[in-house]
């Protein structure tokens, strides 16, 4: 046990000092994140209903990843594992709403460390509070201030039209549709820092198209024979692919596109219930560790480096931290977190046949770990439940290779188990904080009298404060 936790902890460290070319003159950096987008809800993988001219444009411009996977299948634990490159449970958020170990460093720390100016707008999702997404204090222990965020527009949750927002603390009133409010907002930030001639690591993590869903009459054009529910969902991505067109042009207009790496995808799998399906010909949805649940549209443009290619290679959201590490020059040490991530800038420049290191992946006591096309499926970890699945031959994961291939099996499941004790020793020496809805915390009393008819809000507030039943994720 010992030595293979020994193994695991070097091994990023020998891919981070494989390619040092690459290494750059602080790029700008914009990451966007969508909120359930599923993996089939894009124009480029030709949705029978859907068009998203600016993703696609966004794809034809850049790299696209046909197998990019959220760190996890719920929102929180992916967010954590962007930040920080590591799997969820080991940053303590083992579910929605559960705070960022305060022990973790951030990506957002990092660059502030070596001079970039860092923003983060939209959903944060990381400070312990549940429900539908309200402004955060400028206090609250675990704002993004906290993790390195110099300029922050957020709220805790997922966020609709005319959103309530907290501009570093002070909470604000926005007009508009949640995508183009929070896009607005953080161009206003980077034409700053372009004018001050710094460079810019701006966080973007939209509340679209998590329900409530909701969209404008224009949106829904095309939509008209779905049912309401997938009619107003459907109109979200619209309106958030036309906030990436915004971002692009704007982008563009300053002067800055060729030396801005602009990453996108989204925080866990698609939505049951919507038609048509937001998963393709997937198997399962968000919150489960079938292809559909882990599996997002992802994308990265840099024109100075990244020429437009489409890509296989499997590449998840706890690459981002070493990736960009690795982009701006800082090394890791001895004394930095393990990381479950590891750097992808060699395949910006070429195409590698396989990735050496297997994705690992757990939440809520499920798992899997990804060799390229090996897939081992964990049902449950406390009872050593597993299956195993060939996604070149089964893009469908619907027949259990397991039996008849034994050795690979066993290999599989001995590397997950090994992982997953490395997880566990990370747990028990962290305090865990569970998550409270924000009804049930009396910082947000004074409030509640102002926020009663906000749609999103009254039927909260409307409630004995006490712990909800539902609430999204
Ligand atoms: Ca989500």
């Amino acid at each position: 046990m010992i030595n293979s936790y020994k193994f695991l902890i070097f091994l990023p460290f020998f891919f981070l000092s494989c390619n040092k070319d690459i290494k750059n003159d602080m790029p700008n950096i914009i990451l966007i994140m969508t909120d359930d987008q599923g993996w089939g809800q894009t124009g480029y993988y030709d949705h029978p209903l859907l068009k998203t001219p600016n993703l696609d444009a966004m794809a034809e411009n850049g790299l696209r990843f046909d197998r990019f996977y959220a760190g996890a299948p719920q929102c929180s634990p992916t967010r954590a594992s962007v930040l920080t490159g590591r799997n969820n449970d080991r940053t303590g958020v083992f579910y929605h709403g559960y705070p960022l170990n305060k022990n973790e460093i951030t990506l957002a720390q990092k660059l502030k460390n070596i001079g970039y100016s860092t923003g983060h707008f939209g959903k944060w999702h990381l400070n312990g509070i549940r429900g539908p997404g309200v402004p955060i204090f400028g206090d609250d222990e675990y704002n993004p201030g906290v993790f390195g965020f110099d300029k922050w527009i957020s709220t805790t949750n997922f966020f609709d039209i005319d959103p309530v927002m907290s501009d570093n603390g002070e909470f604000i009133d926005f007009k508009g549709s949640s995508s183009e409010v929070i896009v607005n907002e953080a161009l206003k930030f980077i034409d700053k820092n372009v004018k001050q001639n710094k460079s810019f690591f701006t966080v973007i993590w939209d509340g679209s198209p998590h329900n409530p869903f909701e969209s404008s009459e224009d949106d829904k054009i095309g939509f008209e024979n779905l049912n309401k529910q997938s009619r107003e969902h459907y109109g979200e991505i619209v309106a958030f692919d036309r906030s990436i067109g915004v971002l692009r042009n704007k982008i563009s207009e300053l002067g800055i596109s060729d030396n801005t790496i602009i990453w996108f995808c989204s925080d866990n799998g698609g939505l049951d219930k919507i038609s048509p399906s937001t998963v393709g010909e997937l198997k399962g949805f968000k919150n489960t560790m079938w292809e559909g649940g882990l599996r997002v549209p992802g994308i990265i443009e840099w024109p100075k480096i990244i020429k437009p290619r489409i890509t296989k290679y499997p590449v998840s959201t706890m690459d981002i931290f070493p990736t960009i590490l690795e982009i701006v020059g800082i090394k890791l040490d001895e004394n930095s977190n393990y990381l479950d991530g590891e750097s992808v800038v060699d395949i910006f420049e070429s195409n590698p046949e396989t990735r050496l290191s297997k994705i690992p992946f757990r939440h809520d006591n499920r798992g899997a770990l990804i060799d390229n096309n090996i897939k081992l499926v964990v049902h449950d970890i406390k009872n050593l439940v597993f299956e195993l699945y060939d996604l070149s031959e089964d893009a469908t994961e619907s027949n259990d290779i397991s039996k008849i291939n034994t050795d690979l099996f066993q290999a599989m499941k001995n590397e997950f188990i090994d992982w997953n004790e490395t997880v566990n020793i990370d747990i028990s020496k962290m305090k865990i904080i569970d998550p409270v809805h924000w009804r049930d915390n009396e910082r947000y009393s004074p409030f509640l009298d102002k926020w009663i008819n906000r749609k999103e809000y009254s039927r909260y507030i409307k409630r004995k404060p006490f712990s909800v039943l539902f609430e999204g994720n």
